[in-house]
């Protein structure tokens, strides 16, 4: 099955939080770091970097660059607390997220019904809505063009790679831009008149090895556009499940019941993901006079596959009180456990 991946990365992070607190640093040469003389830059805002600031430069060099730069001391703190409203923000549109660092993450939306693009948008007018930041997001099939996408437009940028364009847009980038070719490679392979994808595309798979060591073979694949790492999970989860409230508000248990279906899937391939299966369905609906209910079944048995979530989740639906419309419904699955290999189902 072809993937649907996502990397989001915050657009200059630490400096644009110093900017939202204090908004009379909005549009100035914001520069985050250590503000002694043997400090160093975390970051700084693109106003800053066009003087030639950028993260990891001695801050006497960035005043030496950048005279009028404003310097703030670091709060991590701070950054933190905003990282977990993103994170959180992130974990609303699907747990299978892969948290990379404090402003930066993986989304596998592969089993998201929603256009990838429009999941994208809404990453974007959260982010924004909810912290007053922007973020980047990249879309593509894989890992490393989802991150090569988020980079394409920064700031407050949107990409997505398809896979028709993928030679148009890998073949004549600079090396140093395919991740996992260092500054030391980029300079070696540059003195042998290696600068761009096109001109690495030219050596065959054997000397890949001897140029990048243990990563040969899989920057030999990257520069094709494949890349097959997994979306890796690692949050402990207690609940899987899906919600949307609804158009209009209904009663139709046939209209519910596909409902049931769609978030089924999701709730499958997550669960399949993370190697789990459940024992309990709850189906969460929210009627029209906005009063929310839940009703869950256990079973004797672990379920995880799609078609045993349908059943199960059509038998809750058929309890739901439905003399009221509804107007939002969602389903969870939770009592989960590690799948293990001689796992069958239950029906
Ligand atoms: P980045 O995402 O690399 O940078 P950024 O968010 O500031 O800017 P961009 O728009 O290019 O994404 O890193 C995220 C945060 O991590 C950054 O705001 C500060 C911190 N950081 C350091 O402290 N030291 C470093 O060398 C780097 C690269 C980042
Ligand atoms: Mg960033």
């Amino acid at each position: 099955m072809k993937r649907s991946i996502i990397h989001v990365d915050m657009d200059a992070f630490f400096a644009a939080i110093e900017e939202k607190d204090n908004p009379s640093l909005k549009g100035k040469p914001v520069i985050v770091g250590g503000t002694e003389e043997r400090g160093v830059v975390c970051t700084c805002s693109y106003e800053a970097r066009k003087f030639g600031v950028h993260s990891a430069m001695p801050t006497y060099i960035a005043k030496q660059k950048c005279p009028f730069g404003i310097f703030v001391p670091v709060r991590y703190e701070r950054y933190k607390e905003i990282s977990s409203q993103i994170f959180e923000i992130l974990f609303s549109i699907t747990d299978l997220v892969e948290p990379l660092s404090i402003d930066e993450a993986y989304l596998d939306i592969s089993n998201i019904e929603d256009e990838s693009l429009m999941i994208a948008k809404k990453i974007k007018k959260k982010v924004k809505e909810e912290t007053g930041l922007t973020i980047s997001v990249g879309i593509s099939y894989n890992k490393f063009l989802a991150k090569l996408a988020s980079d394409w437009n920064k700031p407050d940028g949107i990409k997505i790679i398809e896979e028709n364009e993928v030679p148009e847009i890998l073949l004549p980038l600079p090396i140093r831009k395919i991740y996992g070719i260092g500054e030391k490679s980029t300079k070696k392979l540059n003195g042998i008149g290696i600068y761009t994808v096109n001109d690495l595309m030219k050596i065959p798979t054997d000397l890949f090895e001897s140029y990048f060591g243990k990563y040969g073979h899989e920057i030999y694949n990257r520069i094709r556009g494949i890349d097959n790492r997994e979306v890796k999970i690692s949050r402990k989860v207690k609940s899987i499940g899906r919600e949307t409230t609804l158009k209009r508000d209904i009663n139709d248990i046939d209209k519910l019941q596909k409902y049931v279906e769609r978030f089924s899937k999701n709730i499958a391939y997550s669960l399949e993901k993370r190697n789990l299966a459940a024992k309990t369905l709850t189906i969460k609906t929210r009627t029209s006079d906005f009063i929310s209910h839940t009703k869950s079944k256990t079973m004797n048995e672990y379920f995880y596959k799609v078609e045993d979530i349908i059943i199960v989740g059509g038998q809750v639906l058929k309890e739901i009180d439905l003399n009221l419309d509804i107007r939002l419904i969602g389903i969870s699955v939770s009592n989960l456990k590690e799948k293990s290999l001689e796992q069958i189902s239950m029906f």
